[in-house]
């Protein structure tokens, strides 16, 4: 499916209500819930970065743009968890302490969901404790971290920190990922895991429960 030049403006302008309802339209039409992610609304959260960038768009527009891109994804994420195998595995997952950044975080997840596994969604602005008490509660194969911002690199760190220091962590794989993280962090502090794209989520997770 090419892009759809509709579904990229209604994200891009921030209309939440029109984008939720040209991804029903792509759906009735037949488009696979993936492709829709990846070649519109993908690349639509692209361009809003870039517009950020350039100082044509600011928070406002960048709020309005994240709603969108969030109602969006309401209709499709159903979708591909009906679409999953058998379970794969259980991940406790969450951004971490200050940074309130889920789109990609929920894109990872719902790929994950898609791909069998069972997902335990902490949410955002995660503190390292509340990860520690998820893991003990649900005793998932991988925890998986997401960041967004330079400054909250740090808290992945601090909350591998924390699941050693609670004596968790031989029992568990950790990966990590976001705009910012590179493979060179993910190694410096301690994860097992570390991808770029959510589809790398999926191959990541998967090798590592294999391990
Ligand atoms: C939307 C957005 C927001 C929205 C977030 C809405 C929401 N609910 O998420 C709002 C308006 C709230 C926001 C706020 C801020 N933002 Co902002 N935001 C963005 C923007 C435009 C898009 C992010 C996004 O959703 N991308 C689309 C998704 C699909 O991509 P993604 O998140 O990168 O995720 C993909 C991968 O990274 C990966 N991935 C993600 N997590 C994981 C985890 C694992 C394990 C793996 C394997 C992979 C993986 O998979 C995803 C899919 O492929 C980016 C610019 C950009 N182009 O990235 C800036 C950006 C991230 N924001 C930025 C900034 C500075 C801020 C603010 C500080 C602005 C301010 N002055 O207030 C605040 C911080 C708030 C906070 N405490 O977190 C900077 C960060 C700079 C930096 N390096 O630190 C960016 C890069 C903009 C810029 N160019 O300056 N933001």
């Amino acid at each position: 499916m090419a892009r759809s030049e509709e579904l990229f403006d209604a994200i891009v302008d921030g209309k939440a209500a029109l984008a939720q309802s040209l991804v029903g339209d792509l759906l009735a039409a037949g488009a696979a819930p993936m492709v829709i992610i990846s070649d519109t609304l993908i690349p639509a959260m692209d361009e809003v970065g870039q517009l950020f960038q350039d100082e044509e768009y600011f928070v406002p527009e960048l709020m309005m743009a994240g709603r969108a891109m969030k109602a969006a994804m309401e209709p499709l994420r159903p979708l591909m968890v009906a679409s999953g195998a058998k379970p794969a595995g259980v991940v406790v997952a969450g951004t971490v302490k200050g940074d309130l950044h889920d789109i990609g975080k929920n894109l990872v997840l719902s790929m994950l969901e898609g791909s069998g596994f069972k997902v335990i969604d902490l949410g955002t602005d995660v503190p390292p404790a509340k990860f520690v008490e998820a893991i003990r509660l649900n005793q998932p194969d991988i925890l998986c971290l997401s960041a967004l911002l330079t400054v909250t690199m740090l808290a992945m760190k601090a909350t591998i920190d924390a699941v050693v220091a609670a004596g968790l962590r031989d029992g568990i794989k950790i990966m990590v990922g976001g705009a910012p993280v590179h493979e060179k962090f993910a190694k410096e502090i301690g994860a097992d895991g570390f991808g770029v794209t959510a589809t790398d989520a999926v191959a990541v997770a998967r090798s590592l429960v294999a391990a």
